[in-house]
């Protein structure tokens, strides 16, 4: 076994494809999601001896730490953390958006990152050995009509992961923002609440990343040599880029 690494958001997307590469590569996973079906699916895969199965809501900060903290072993020194759970609630303007989906937001993406960060970050520093990959997006840094708040989480993602690297100068922790456009996996289909045209139709007609695309990307910044850290990388499928700025002009008569 090469070492061990702890994925939250495990049960879909970004997280499910990253455990099957870290899994196909000999990694031992610790999975963690809600839904435990889909992490029972990778253990059959890779086998009860290389994976250890967390059913966790990053939202309730004790069963977080209590997660950590009963790692049995051979799962207990976690080498690399890859914190992909997180998720967005609605595309209405800021106006009509609903509290509740901001809150839902804020607790996943950022209190439950903390929480995970939270409770993972002293062992590396102990061990003086570790990554921690967060899941940020291209929305923590450009804005669009109704990201609003999820946007909002990922600027904060953005800037954790870089005051991170600011304490942890000296030792031999890396942190890695990886900041992803549009990728299909199950996330438009949570954004809309479980409405499949919807969500399909953010995808229609293009191309966009896949979550294996992004499996590769976190798997090569982890794998370069230990002193080299990527501190944030970008992607977007060659079919998304930026729009000219947006100009609210009065209709004038001819
Ligand atoms: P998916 O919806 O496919 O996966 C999201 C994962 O997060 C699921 O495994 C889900 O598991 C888990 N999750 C959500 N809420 C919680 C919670 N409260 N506790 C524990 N786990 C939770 O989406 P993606 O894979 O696309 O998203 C992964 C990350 O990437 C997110 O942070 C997202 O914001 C970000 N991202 C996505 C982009 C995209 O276009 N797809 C682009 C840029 C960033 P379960 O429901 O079983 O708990
Ligand atoms: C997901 C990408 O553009 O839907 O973070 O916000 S986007």
């Amino acid at each position: 076994m090469k070492g061990t690494v702890f994925i939250t958001g495990a049960s879909s997307g970004f997280g499910r494809a990253c455990a099957r590469r870290y899994g196909k590569e000999g990694w031992r996973l610790v999975l963690a999601a809600r839904r435990r079906e889909p992490l029972v699916e990778l253990q059959a895969e890779f086998g009860a001896d290389s994976v250890h199965i967390i059913t966790l809501d990053v939202r309730d900060r004790e069963a977080v730490a209590e997660a950590v903290a009963s790692l049995p072993e051979p799962f207990c020194r976690v080498e690399i953390l890859v914190a992909s759970a997180g998720l967005a609630q609605g595309l209405e303007p800021a106006q009509r958006a609903d509290l509740d989906d901001w809150e839902t937001m804020v607790d996943t993406n950022i209190k439950g990152l903390m929480y995970t960060v939270h409770a993972l970050l002293p062992g590396m520093v102990a061990r003086n050995h570790g990554h921690i990959v967060t899941m940020g997006s291209t929305a923590g840094t450009w804005p669009y009509p109704g990201g609003n708040c999820y946007g909002g989480t990922k600027a904060f993602v953005k800037k954790f992961a870089e005051n991170l690297r600011a304490d942890l100068l000296g030792s031999r922790v890396r942190v890695t923002n990886i900041e992803p456009g549009m990728a299909e996996t199950e996330f438009s289909l949570v954004r809309f609440k479980g409405d499949q045209d919807r969500s399909a139709k953010v995808y229609q007609g293009t191309e966009p990343l896949t979550a294996p695309d992004i499996a590769d990307i976190v798997w090569w910044v982890t794998s370069l040599p230990p002193h080299v850290n990527v501190n944030s990388m970008e992607v977007m499928s060659i079919n998304q880029a930026w729009g000219p700025y947006a100009i609210h002009r009065e209709e004038q008569a001819d």
